[in-house]
């Protein structure tokens, strides 16, 4: 389908009275570009601050410069703002609701005031371990309600959390410790997720022999299951909260210390740390919440994302709790007992906002529409997406089957880099296109250049990469311990602008449509992966010589992982082996990395400097090696026949 084809869909009845209509959309949108000071001087007032910041933007995208600050000499403190300035108001209104993975589990309803008393009692139990500002917590755990009190406890103390999603594996877990140089990591005993268990507790012990043995274990007893114990370094979270003090004062802040650091995966190396602020951050996620899912009082919000990913921290709990919102926490998985448990959820606690990933759409619209059709959604509002393009066919199921053509769809274009929405549909203002983050956010202001001159596209339709061409509040401040790698990653292939490493077409009507990564980071469900990390895990084996990783296209999951692989001298290609690399990479990175289809290559296609040439590689696997292009620069020819031959998808 082509963009032109593309019908437009209005703003659906009944969004009158959106925050945000079309003429203040294009009012605010103007005044936020011309006037971002005053803008956003604004806007930082919806936070309590302690102290009042007098300066509002002082940011630098020069290379070899960059400095990101916003309201720097504000002070304040973000549990505050996510709890107790509720507590006058909203002291018995539900702040979280705990949906736990068996349905036969009831659900448990978490009010604003339990919530306070259950993060002052766990920043209490951090302080007690010599937690102090500025020192590093990791926590990994599941989907359950300790999450977001380990995350708020953290932002009291002036801690800054780094969140490992639980469906790591102890190696990446025990690298992301080390990198940050956390002294604590908060862990559950188990996780279960779809009726099967993960072993936290375990797998952070396994971790915990590659870092400094000085790091203590918070375990939080969520299932009873049994776990080994280490005296002196396992520490039981649910006893100690209850013997601490239900008060803890909450530390004044400055908005440009950290808050968060999440590790991301990038072009090359390793994991980044991307750092967010106090301030800025949240009065971004804080924002975008409100405008994107005009969220008002009343409302039942429910982001079915993990709290490992940005997406469950800017939209399970940051944004949501910093607006008094009723947030909704998930422990199970879409399809399980069925495929109709979302709905369930949905109709059970009468949700009015509903966020989640294409994959997620995907499989369920793969599974038929009686799923949905069993249940009650009539208090859906409005429907989002987020984390990959969203083909139009899933678009218009879930418009169809799911919104019923009343709830306009909100797809949200943004990163772990910014914090919150960059480009999307405001609900009450913005007419959609099936498969388009349509228009930019307030103070948002994306640029499309062209990938080998640089030069900026003006006018419509227009192709390109795309940038952003000025700071906006949430914006990541550096990577953790490495600030170089922050500029040189972002700002560095293309002057004065963000490099967002997504490429993007602009149409007639100036809407975005995002086409995808250029560079070599793969979306599979909606987890972004460096094709980098997956090679480095299976050249760990070592019966592997050689291995280089692409995405190709995959129905359900977006893309899938394509790994080509050399074997050492000698060493038999078997049926078995494929296994063993499949399990290898799932324990060193974690089950989301699991290739999905191996191919058994003698050799890699190289340029005469030796350099792998991937463009052939992507080719090959996305079936299309008919347009291989050049290939002249080939060390060895013969090797592309080879590959074809044997390639692994024919679909
Ligand atoms: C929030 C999140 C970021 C990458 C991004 C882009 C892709 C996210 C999208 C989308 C098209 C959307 N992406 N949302 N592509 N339409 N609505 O997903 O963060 O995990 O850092 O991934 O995901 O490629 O660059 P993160």
């Amino acid at each position: 389908m082509t963009t032109e084809t593309i019908e437009k869909h209005a703003v659906p009845e009944g969004f009158e009275d959106a925050f945000v209509t079309p003429d203040t959309y294009q009012k605010l949108y103007d005044e936020s570009i011309s006037d971002p000071e005053g803008f956003w001087g604004r806007e930082g007032k919806r936070l309590d601050w302690i102290e009042p910041y007098t300066r509002v933007k002082d940011t630098n995208f020069t290379f070899g410069d960059v400095s990101i600050k916003w309201y720097e000499d504000g002070i304040l403190n973000a549990s505050v703002n996510c709890v107790d300035r509720h507590l006058e108001k909203r002291a018995d209104q539900t702040a979280i609701i705990f949906e736990p993975d068996d349905p036969k589990e009831p659900a448990q309803h978490i009010t604003y005031a339990q919530l306070s008393e259950n993060v002052n009692r766990m920043a209490n139990v951090l302080l007690s371990q010599g937690i102090m500002r500025g020192d590093r917590v990791v926590i990994y755990l599941p989907m359950i309600p300790e999450a977001a009190y380990a995350m708020l406890a953290c932002a009291r103390i002036g801690a800054i959390h780094s969140i490992v999603f639980a469906g790591f594996s102890p190696d990446a877990l025990a690298n992301r410790i080390n990198d940050c140089g956390a002294k604590v990591v908060i862990t559950a005993d188990t996780a279960p997720r779809g009726g099967r268990k993960t072993a936290l507790k375990s797998n952070t012990d396994a971790a915990l022999l590659h870092t400094s043995d000085r790091v203590r274990c918070l375990v939080v007893k969520h299932t009873g299951d049994q776990t080994t114990w280490v005296e002196g370094r396992d520490v039981d979270v649910k006893a100690q909260m209850k013997a601490a003090s239900p008060e803890c004062p909450p530390r004044p802040m400055n908005a440009e210390d950290p808050l968060f650091i999440l590790y991301t995966s990038g072009s090359t190396g390793k994991p980044k740390g991307v750092v967010h602020s106090t301030g800025g951050y949240l009065v971004y996620a804080a924002m975008t919440h409100q405008y994107t899912f005009d969220y008002k009082d009343g409302d039942i919000f429910w982001c079915t994302a993990d709290v490992g990913w940005v997406t469950g921290h800017s939209y399970i709990i940051y944004g949501p709790l910093a607006n008094g919102a009723t947030t909704l926490m998930f422990e199970g998985v879409p399809t399980w007992p069925d495929a109709g448990r979302m709905w369930e959820v949905c109709d059970k606690h009468k949700v009015t906002q509903f966020y989640t990933a294409p994959t997620a759409i995907r499989a369920l619209m793969a599974k038929g529409p009686e799923f949905v059709e069993k249940h009650d959604l009539s208090t859906l509002r409005i429907l989002g997406t987020v984390g990959e393009p969203i083909n139009p066919e899933a678009w218009n199921w879930y418009n169809n089957h799911v919104g019923k053509g009343r709830c306009p769809i909100v797809d949200t274009w943004w990163q772990t880099e910014t914090g919150g929405h960059l480009i999307t549909p405001l609900p009450g203002a913005t007419e959609t296109k099936p498969g388009s983050a349509t228009v930019p956010f307030f103070g948002v202001k994306p640029v499309v250049l062209d990938p080998e001159s640089a030069k900026v596209q003006e006018g419509n339709p227009a192709e390109g990469v795309l940038c952003i061409g000025d700071s906006w509040p949430g914006q990541m401040r550096t990577v953790w311990g490495d600030h170089q790698r922050f500029m040189e990653t972002y700002f560095q292939q293309y002057p004065g602008y963000y490099f967002t490493g997504d490429g993007c077409r602009r149409d007639e009507d100036g809407y975005y449509w995002i086409t995808g990564r250029v560079d070599d980071v793969i979306n599979v469900s909606g987890h972004r992966m460096g094709t980098a990390e997956v090679e480095s895990a299976l050249v760990a084996h070592d019966k592997v010589a050689e291995a280089a990783v692409v995405g190709y296209p995959h129905p359900v999951k977006g893309q899938g992982i394509y790994a080509y692989v050399t074997l050492m001298n000698g060493v038999e290609p078997t049926e078995e082996l494929r296994k063993e690399l499949e399990t290898w990479v799932r324990s060193e990175i974690g089950p989301i990395a699991k290739p999905d289809l191996i191919q058994w290559t003698p050799g890699m296609p190289k340029t005469r400097s030796g350099k792998i040439m991937r463009r052939i590689l992507r080719k090959i696997a996305e079936n299309d090696y008919g347009s291989l292009g050049d290939t002249s620069t080939l060390a060895e020819p013969e090797v592309v026949d080879d590959l074809i031959e044997n390639r692994m998808n024919r679909g």
